[in-house]
This record gives C-alpha cells, structure tokens and sequence, in this order.
C-alpha cells in the first residue's frame, strides 16, 4: 500500500496489501473484502484477504530471517533501526492520524495526541530501553559459576485488535524487534491500514526483508487460526476478547507456544467522598467516554460514595451532555463513531437489556440527532442497575457506564472484585492511607489512585484472571520476548 495526502491534506485511502519478505503481496486466492469508514459507511479501500498459504509464506519468511543480517546486527545497530522507526513514524504522524481515524472512527484530536505519538514512543522507548538489558550471574563458593545468556523467542505472531491499531501494535512490535526476534502480525480486520503504512517504515528505517511481515485476513478460519495454529511460530501475543483468547489458547495448546494475553475489561472506578469531585468527574469523562469508550481500560462501572452521589450524577451528567459527538475530523468533536455496524448493534443491546433490568438512561442511550450515517452513539450513563445486571457484569466496549452507590469501603472492594476480569481500576480519594488500604485490596493489574491511563513504560502492564497473561512493560517485555539460557561453569 503507498497512503498519501493530498494536496487539501485529506488522505486517498488505498488497497492494503500483505507485506512478506519485504514486498507488498496479494492473496494467492485473489481474495478481498471492502473497509469501511465507520464515520461515514462509505467504502474507503479493498483489503486483500490472507489465510494459510500467506501465513506459510509469512512464517517461513520470517524463519529465515531469525538467521539473517537481523541476527549479526550489533546492538548498537539494532537501536538505530528501531529509534528510526520511531522518527519515520513521527514524520508520518500527520498521515498516520488520519488514517487512524478513518479506519476507527476516533477524533483525529486523539489519534494525533494518543495513538501516532505513542507509536513512535513505543519505538524510542524500547530502543533506549534495550541498552539497559542484563542478565543474571551467581557465583557457588568456589566450585561453579552460573550466568545466563538472552536470546531471541524466534518467530512471534502479534494478533491485534481494531481499537488502537497501531499504539498497541508498536507496544508489542517494539520490544519483539529490540530481542531479536522476527515478527508475523495479523491487525485487526476491521483496521488495517496504518498497520500497512508500519510496514514501510520498517523496510525504510533497515529492517531486513523477513524480520516483520503483515498478513490481512479474519480470525477464526483464515489468517488468525493458521497463525495461531502454525507450528513453526513460537510465541503468540495477542491483545483481544477473552472468548478469542481461549479458543487461540487451545490452538496454540497443539505447538505448546508461549503466550502473552492481553484481554478484555470490565473496570471499576471507584469515587469517596473525600475526593476532588472536579478533578474525578474530568478525569472519569475520559474513563468513560474517550475513543467511544472503546479502551480496554475504561471505567465502566462507577461507584460513588453515597454522600457525594446526587451531586456526582448532577455535574457528570451536564459535563457529558456537553461532549460533541461526531464527525472525527472536526476538531471540536469529542467522540466519533463506533468501530462497525455489527459492535454498534452489539453495544445497543447492552443499552436495550439495562432497561429491561429496571435500569433509568439519564443521558444518550440513543443516536444523535441528525447523524443519520455512521455508527454515532451519544454518551450514555444509567443507574438503577446492580451486580447482577448484563450491563455490570459484561463488558460493553462502547460509550456506555453504569453508576452505582455505596456506603462502605469493605462493601466498594467487594463489588470491585466481583467481576472474572481484573484488568484496571481508579480509585479517588484523598486519604492517604485509604489510597494505599484499598489499591492492593483491587484484584486488577494496574490501579490508579486520582488519575487514569497515565503510562510509564518501565511498569508491568497486564490484566489478572481472565483480563490476562503475563505483564509487558520495562524488563517484562523482554522476559517475554526473551528465552534464558543459563549456563553453569565448574571451576
Ligand atoms: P477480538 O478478540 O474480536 O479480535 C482481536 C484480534 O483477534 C483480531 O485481529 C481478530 O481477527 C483476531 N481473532 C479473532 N478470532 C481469532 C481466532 N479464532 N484465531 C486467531 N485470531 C483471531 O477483539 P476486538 O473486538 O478486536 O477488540 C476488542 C477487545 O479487545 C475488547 O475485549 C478489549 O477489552 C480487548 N482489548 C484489550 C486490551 C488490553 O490491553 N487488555 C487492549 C485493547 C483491547
Ligand atoms: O498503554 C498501553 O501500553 C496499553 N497496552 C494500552 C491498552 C489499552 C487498551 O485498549
């Protein structure tokens, strides 16, 4: 694919081809299928459609490759290519945004400020990071010495999902490529383009032909399934549904691969009394609302405490009906579209089984009026609903959250807890020793005390029970993207 911006600084969209051993493919079969911008409805490229036979090329590419000019970098020269990346990917922000943008529906605001900037982080992060990588050393009395060697995984699938396309993409490409190892990536189908463009910006920055390749396809029965079941590729990471993650589990069960999950949310975000209101109630807009609520991180289910309620609903009610929703390209829009018709039925049927569960909209819940085309849906808060609501218990992945009162701390932890998912949760308070009681009470990999969705790279990421597997982030990427060997010397 070559994406370009016109002269009037829209971007042509443009057929998205595989990318395999350094060149632009298509499909053996000569199959496609259409992309469409959820915005508009509109067609906006052909998307070639890859399965086994282009995962066999992709692997056995990417196999000899491991071998390749890849391997006799120094490390030294491996940085450079990777910080290059990261710069191309600075140089191409502008087109990358807006493709982002047409693919997913999100403000561009966001896909400029999130998604492209942080790509390029990715790339810089793990570059300089990789300088940093040791092993260890144990020395028993005077009879041996033990210390480890690091080495490439080999060939790594990355799945990925359609809601950050190319942020959680370069999250997991970068520390892959800075261990050594060599990459097949399946993007999500829904939005393949700047994955694509990365494409290019690796083979420009000197990645050699083979080290990263990108096939197009759906999951089940095409592209995702052959990669998943491939027995030649040695690790899966895969960031998705935690339904898709235990059927690639029992596929990958057959070639026993190493995984990292990173997987599905349903977070709390929980509000005392003694809180900023103001701080929390602008921060939790953005838990709830940004990208279309479409974060595996978003705070759908909030509890505040009862004191505080009635005025916690008045003021993040009148804030939420000030959000503008709609076209991603007007800078004033606050929420886009959501991903595609089919997720739009979906969140609505969550909107839909919270009213037959006694559940009251007290904003959205509906189409804005005079968006007639695209999947638009006004920002919806309802209350009224309890722990035993689909609305509660599932995860919606839309601009859609619940609020709920409560009166006691050990009540609050134990209605945070009770979920299978344990990805993230914010707590708000202004009570030191509350702030820290209640963190490590929260069965989730990462929470957040007065703020949300604030990264540094260095700290493990990754979700408990059925949010994940595993911890990426620092020296956690590189545990998964590493094999240790130790070897012991007798003396
Ligand atoms: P999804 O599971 O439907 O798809 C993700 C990827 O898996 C896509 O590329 C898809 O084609 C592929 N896939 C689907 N079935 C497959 C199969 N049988 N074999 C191999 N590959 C298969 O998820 P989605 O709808 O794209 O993304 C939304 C989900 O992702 C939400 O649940 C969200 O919480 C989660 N998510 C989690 C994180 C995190 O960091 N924990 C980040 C982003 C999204
Ligand atoms: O910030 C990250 O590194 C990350 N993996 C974010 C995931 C967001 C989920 O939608």
């Amino acid at each position: 694919m070559k994406a370009e911006v016109v002269a009037d600084g829209k971007v042509k969209a443009f057929d998205c081809r595989h990318f395999i051993n350094g060149q632009f493919l298509p499909s053996k079969s000569g199959k496609t299928f259409k992309n469409i911008n959820p915005a508009t409805e509109e067609v906006i490229g052909i998307v070639c459609e890859g399965g086994k036979e282009e995962i066999d090329l992709a692997v056995a590419a990417a196999r000899r490759a491991l071998n390749g000019p890849w391997k006799r970098m120094s490390t030294d020269q491996r940085i450079a290519v990777l910080r290059r990346i990261g710069d191309l990917i600075l140089e191409r922000k502008d087109e990358l945004a807006r493709l982002e943008s047409l693919d997913t529906g999100k403000p561009y605001s966001l896909s400029s400020a999130l998604d492209i900037p942080r790509a390029a982080y990715n790339f810089h992060f793990f570059a300089d990071y990789l300088r940093s990588v040791g092993t260890e050393a144990y020395q028993m009395d005077e009879v041996a010495i033990n210390y480890s060697v690091r080495r490439p995984v080999g060939v790594i699938g990355l799945i990925n999902p359609w809601n950050l396309p190319l942020l959680l993409l370069t999250w997991k490409l970068a520390p892959c490529l800075a261990a050594g190892n060599t990459a097949v990536i399946k993007p999500a189908e829904l939005t393949p383009l700047t994955a694509t463009v990365l494409a290019e910006i690796c083979k420009e920055a000197g990645v050699p032909d083979g080290v990263v390749n990108v096939v197009h396809g759906f999951g089940p029965d095409s592209a995702g399934s052959a990669l998943t079941e491939h027995p030649d590729v040695d690790a899966i990471t895969f960031t998705g549904e935690t339904t898709t993650g235990k059927v690639i589990m029992a596929a990958a069960a057959k070639s026993l691969k190493k995984l990292s999950y990173e997987l599905g949310g349903k977070n709390p975000n929980i509000i005392f009394a003694d809180a900023n209101l103001d701080e929390a109630i602008e921060t939790t807009l953005k838990s709830s609302f940004m990208n279309q609520g479409e974060v595996c991180l978003c705070g759908s289910r909030i509890y505040v405490e009862r004191p505080i309620y009635e005025q916690f609903l008045q003021k993040f009610v009148a804030k939420t009906k000030e959000l503008v929703v709609g076209d991603p390209f007007d800078p004033k829009t606050n929420v886009g579209a959501l991903i595609s018709e089919e997720h739009y039925e979906r969140v609505m049927s969550y909107i839909e089984s919270a009213k037959e569960e006694g559940g009251q909209i007290l904003t959205g819940g509906k189409r804005p009026d005079g968006l007639n085309q695209g999947y638009y849906l006004e920002p919806t808060i309802i209350v009224g609903v309890n722990r035993n609501c689909r609305i509660v218990r599932e995860e919606v992945f839309g601009p859609v959250v619940t609020v709920m009162p409560f009166d006691e701390e050990e009540e609050v932890i134990a209605q945070a807890n009770d979920t299978h998912y344990g990805l993230s949760a914010t707590v708000w308070t202004n009570d030191l020793r509350r702030a820290h009681r209640v963190a490590a009470r929260i069965e989730a990999g990462i929470v957040w005390v007065n703020t949300w969705f604030l990264r540094d790279l260095r700290t493990p990421f990754g979700g408990m029970k059925q949010s994940g597997i595993g911890r990426e982030g620092g020296m956690h990427s590189f545990e998964f993207y590493s094999e240790l060997t130790n070897i012991c010397i007798k003396l």
